[in-house]
């Protein structure tokens, strides 16, 4: 049986005296099962909502069914389906008929192919504030944007959630974003969190919790600092979170959900362990360049280069407001005839809204061609740019390739920026148009939950058809390890790179044998045979290892095909989680400069291995013909420790 957790009050004592607490350390001390929260170390939160994503939830849901459990514990559970509709074989029909199925069976709600996208769809249906999240997408934490402590992880991690089991972390650092001042016309939420990328970087997240406060806070709405809170994913944030406030209870009202509002925010004498102050008056509109969310530059500075594609919507930019934000840009006009607009408003309450105020007709009559509300060119799901073109899109990640050209140039930006760069042919700052912005939030939004399927019967059949094969599991570690080195790789490595996404490799998900074929396939298209050429291997890398989504294919296809170490300068904090769960030990060097020495090629020698995971110490790694060793550390904790010893968290589950 599995073992289940619950949570405690934790309040905030030091010597004493009541300190105040900072927002998310009221979450989480509400939600604290275990740990203690300045410590540094791993602490445990109990989880009131999980939300799953097809894509992930296949596997999440085979973890579930193989716990044994039978109904979810949360307060409530969502499976989505809104990254792969595309229906050009039996592959994705499998996935949704198995995923319609399991979430009758153990208790979920199902939202259908076409309600939208999830992180869109849970903001407007089930968000709450106060109330903690997990979910096996990582941008999850774009529900930080009603108050909610939104995190993302592995979908093993998720299924444990889902069974009311407590979800472990690194306890973080809480950094604050004070926002002082008021956006000027055409300037955005959008360019409000690009300039955090510009400052902090894709890895100036990691460890955090990023809270925004300040008295900018109360001129965004919640789909704005969803925008925000979303792109903290983009930092390697563990979270991002704004207080609730009236802006709240708004957006709350108008999605007649007004009941589930509750003020919070920090106390005044909250502390925090870093800060950051932006003046939301002095912003411009800005633009990740190529290839990578934290290459920002002013709009302005691109206004020679010519656009092929503009793509608007994804999780980060598809509400309501954005997209009437682009009528207002489009209405009347004509899209530049050397580009092509798609648009995937965000959900289906977005796209009925428009259409019932008559601006989807501005948009078509534009030029714009209407995409399903799904994530679609996001996650490489078609409308691939034309090869070496210039793609602006909405979203929030513009990896090399993820688009589905390699050679494709990828800015990141506003749908203002998008709308107007759409109307002349070149990256366009908006402020030059001469437009003035009149979008009003709506008091209601348009309110039909006819495509959620509510918590079904215990006794329904799970549909399991032949894309939906068993879960493979690792073998318990070995003590000694002669592992060769089948890759050498540089710097902030994304699960893209490892497991790439797009319309061919998305479908076989939930089939591992098949997927792992693909593993590296952009950086060694002969990675998967060379694993299968040794019975176990290992991988080296430097920083930042395993940046971007939380897709624990990254981690699953690599073991099933022997990958037993990684050994890195840094880890993002998903991956790193996600290699543990599947049983691959990862490493970092003692002094990191010993990356140098290792080569693809060369084979290190472990041993003693049990030993060493149970200790905190760092051990060395012999290497042939140098008699200097290696030293690394692996940072586990206890619980983790079992869990690799054991190969894996489904073995060590079982195991007790
Ligand atoms: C992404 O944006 O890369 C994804 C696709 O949403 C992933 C999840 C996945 O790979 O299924 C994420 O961000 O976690
Ligand atoms: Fe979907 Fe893109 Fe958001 Fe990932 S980032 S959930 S693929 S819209």
């Amino acid at each position: 049986m599995f073992p289940l957790v619950f949570g405690k009050v934790n309040t905030n004592f030091k010597g004493g005296i009541i300190m105040g607490q900072n927002l998310a350390q009221k979450i989480l001390s509400t939600h604290l099962v275990s740990g203690d929260l300045a410590s540094g170390n791993e602490i445990a939160l109990r989880i009131d909502q999980t939300l799953t994503q097809d894509a992930t939830g296949t596997m999440a849901y085979l973890q579930f069914e193989a716990m044994n459990l039978s109904r979810v514990q949360t307060e409530c559970s969502v499976s989505y389906i809104d990254h792969n509709t595309l229906q050009t074989g039996f592959e994705n029909a499998d996935d949704h008929a198995f995923l319609q199925s399991t979430a009758a069976r153990f208790g979920a709600y199902f939202s259908r192919p076409g309600n939208g996208i999830c992180h869109q769809v849970h903001l407007e249906r089930f968000a709450k504030p106060g109330k903690t999240l997990l979910g096996s997408d990582s941008h999850t934490p774009t529900a930080g944007g009603m108050g909610m402590l939104a995190m993302g992880a592995g979908g093993l991690d998720v299924a444990v959630a889902m069974g009311g089991g407590a979800f472990y972390l690194p306890s973080p650092k809480v950094l604050r974003v004070w926002l002082t001042g008021k956006l000027s016309e055409w300037v955005s939420a959008k360019d409000i969190i690009l300039e955090v990328l510009r400052i902090l970087s894709v890895k100036g997240g990691v460890g955090k919790i990023i809270e925004y406060a300040g008295p900018g806070v109360k001129t965004l709405t919640v789909p704005e600092r969803s925008t925000i809170t979303n792109m903290g994913a983009e930092l390697g944030a563990s979270a991002s979170i704004f207080p609730s406030d009236e802006q709240t209870l708004r957006f709350l009202e108008a999605q007649g959900r007004g009941e589930d509002y509750i003020p919070l925010s920090a106390d005044e004498d909250a502390t925090y362990d870093e800060e950051l102050k932006i003046d939301l008056s002095l912003l411009v509109p800005l633009i990740a360049q190529p290839h990578s969310p934290d290459n920002v530059v002013p709009v302005s500075n691109h206004s020679a280069t010519a656009v092929q594609q503009v793509a608007i919507g994804s999780c980060t930019n598809s509400s309501y407001q954005d997209l009437m934000r682009v009528r207002e840009i489009l209405k009347g006009k004509q899209v530049h005839p050397n580009v092509s607009l798609v648009i995937s408003p965000g959900s289906r309450q977005v796209l009925s809204m428009l259409s019932s105020n008559g601006a989807l007709t501005d948009l078509l009559d534009s030029g714009a061609r209407l995409l399903e509300s799904t994530c679609g060119p996001c996650i490489g799901m078609g409308q691939s740019p034309v090869s070496q073109g210039v793609s602006v899109r909405t979203f929030n990640r513009n990896f090399i390739g993820r688009s589905g050209t390699q050679d494709a140039s990828v800015f990141l930006a506003s749908p203002e920026v998008a709308a107007a760069s759409a109307l002349t042919g070149f990256i366009t700052d908006p402020r030059t148009l001469g437009l003035s912005s009149e979008v009003e939030f709506p008091e209601r939004f348009r309110l039909d939950d006819s495509m959620i399927i509510p918590p079904g019967d215990p006794d329904t059949i799970i549909r399991r058809g032949p894309n939906i094969q068993p879960l493979p599991i690792a073998s318990a570690l070995d003590n000694s390890l002669d592992l060769p080195v089948i890759l050498k790789l540089g710097n902030n490595i994304t699960t893209d790179d490892i497991m790439p996404a797009g319309s061919k490799i998305l479908p076989l998900r939930s089939n591992i044998p098949a997927i792992s074929e693909f593993t590296f396939h952009k950086i060694d298209a002969q990675f998967a045979e060379k694993a299968k050429g040794h019975k176990q291997s290992m991988i080296i890398a430097g920083h930042n290892y395993g940046q971007g989504s939380s897709r624990e294919h990254a981690a699953l296809a690599p073991m099933y095909l022997g990958l037993r170490v990684v050994l890195a300068q840094s880890f993002a904090r998903i991956h790193r989680a996600n290699l543990i769960n599947f049983g691959i030990l990862p490493l970092t060097f003692v002094d990191e400069n010993d990356l140098d020495r290792l080569s693809a090629g060369m084979t290190l020698h472990l041993s003693d291995l049990h030993q060493a995971v149970k200790t905190s110490e760092p051990f060395a790694i012999t290497l042939d013909n140098d008699s200097k060793p290696v030293w690394v550390k692996h940072g586990l904790t206890e619980r983790q420790a079992k869990i690799l010893l054991a190969g894996g968290l489904l073995n060590s589950t079982r195991a007790i």
